[in-house]
């Protein structure tokens, strides 16, 4: 039976824990992401509406401690839930909520030691895999902004790290060293100007770490993957509605959110893209994203955040592609690959842009600058 077939066979198993009303008529892959493994389900109710959920595999080869992953989850979603209900939005709109099982319990752990979680689904909602418009990118960046305000006072320390080191571009970098040296699946030949570039910027990993050990910038409660897709969009109004994926929301810096976002968002290409000669940052997208990002923090970001800003786009760019690459010298063990080469192709978008922002550094600057002090 293959990987997919043995998982959909343990659906049957994992919904009869959870008490949904009505006739189960739907149960589908609905997205198969990087890490974990996404499924939709439908039930009839005897009046004939439908309730859908969204049910997931948490990955815990990846995710070590899924029940401590699925308390911050449950804690943040609740204290969430009360902040947009003080500001008369609505909870079960804008935050996840977490459907329990029928022993009360925020995850079930199947025969196989699989662990799943159920949230309830956002209906008439859109998500973007790309930036179609300045006005999308601009929504993001308040929402992640936002996201990070509404946070702003919840107990960090009571978060647990779901992924020691997630954002330590150091601790990364020596990682990709050893997967360098270790070389296992002899591909190494395979990489070597990639390798070059990686190891060429190894004095800057520290620039954003550094600074937080020298009390120069705030720990707060961040994201940690704040991609365009993991945000959904209202399909109507086109409002950023929901921040999503919060696996990772853990003690971070402001850097995390504002710089995954633009290695993301403000490309000109996908993740992915195989023509080099379509990547680079697109400053228009990069400005956007910088005035929307500010004003959802409403002033509670420092100068001294403020002005690493732009350090924050290129480490997490670099990075993401480090990890890209080491994941491709160890044998595509850790993302999930749909062709040959796929991590190898991820990387090298990434290092693009790296090397793009590099060339445009003072305008990337000079924008965070000229918003600086309107926000
Ligand atoms: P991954 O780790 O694979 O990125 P996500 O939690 O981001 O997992 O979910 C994958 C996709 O499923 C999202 O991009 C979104 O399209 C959809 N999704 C996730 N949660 C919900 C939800 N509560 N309501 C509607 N769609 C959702
Ligand atoms: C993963 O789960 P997803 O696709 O939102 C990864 C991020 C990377 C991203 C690259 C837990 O995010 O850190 O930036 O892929 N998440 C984890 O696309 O490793
Ligand atoms: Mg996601």
């Amino acid at each position: 039976m293959s990987e997919e077939n043995k998982t959909c066979s343990k659906i049957d198993e994992v919904i009869e824990q959870f008490a949904f009303q009505g006739q189960l008529i739907t149960k589908k892959l609905y997205r198969n992401g990087h890490i974990n493994d996404t499924f939709l389900i439908v039930y009839q109710l005897p009046d004939g509406s439908r309730k859908q959920y969204i049910l997931q595999r948490m990955n815990h080869m990846i995710f070590k401690q899924p029940e401590e992953l699925m308390e911050n989850i449950v804690n943040v979603t609740e204290y969430l839930r009360k902040v947009i209900l003080s500001q008369g939005g609505d909870p079960e709109r804008e935050t996840l909520n977490v459907v329990k099982t029928r022993k009360g319990e925020s995850y079930y752990k199947d025969s196989s030691n699989n662990y799943w979680r159920v949230f309830l689904f956002i209906e008439h909602t859109i998500c973007l895999e790309m930036v179609e418009s300045e006005k999308d990118f601009y929504d993001s960046a308040v929402a992640f902004g936002t996201f990070q305000r509404m946070l702003a006072d919840y107990p960090a320390s009571t978060l647990h790290e779901t992924i020691p080191n997630f954002h330590n571009t150091p601790s990364r970098f020596r990682d990709f060293k050893k997967a360098v040296e270790k070389d296992i699946m002899g591909r190494a030949a395979l990489a070597r100007e990639e390798i070059a570039f990686a190891l060429e910027r190894e004095a800057e990993t520290s620039a954003l770490t550094d600074l937080l050990k020298s009390g120069e910038l705030p720990l707060r409660v961040t994201h940690n993957d704040t991609k365009l897709n993991n945000i959904l969009f209202d399909a109507d109004t086109k409002k950023a509605l929901c921040v999503i994926d919060l696996d990772t929301v853990m003690p971070g810096l402001s850097h995390y959110d504002f710089g995954d976002s633009i290695r993301f968002g403000a490309s000109t290409g996908a993740e992915d893209e195989k023509d080099l000669s379509k990547i680079g940052v697109d400053l228009s997208l990069f400005e956007a994203f910088t005035r929307g990002f500010l004003e959802g923090c409403q002033g509670s970001l420092t100068e001294k955040e403020i002005e690493m800003l732009p350090m924050g786009a290129k480490l997490m760019t670099y990075e993401c592609g480090i990890r890209f690459l080491a994941d491709y010298l160890e044998g595509d063990v850790y993302f999930k690959i749909h062709r040959e080469g796929h991590n190898l192709d991820r990387a090298r978008t990434q290092f693009k842009l790296v090397a793009d922002m590099e060339s445009k550094w003072d305008e990337l600057t000079a924008i965070v600058e000229k918003y600086k002090h309107s926000c």
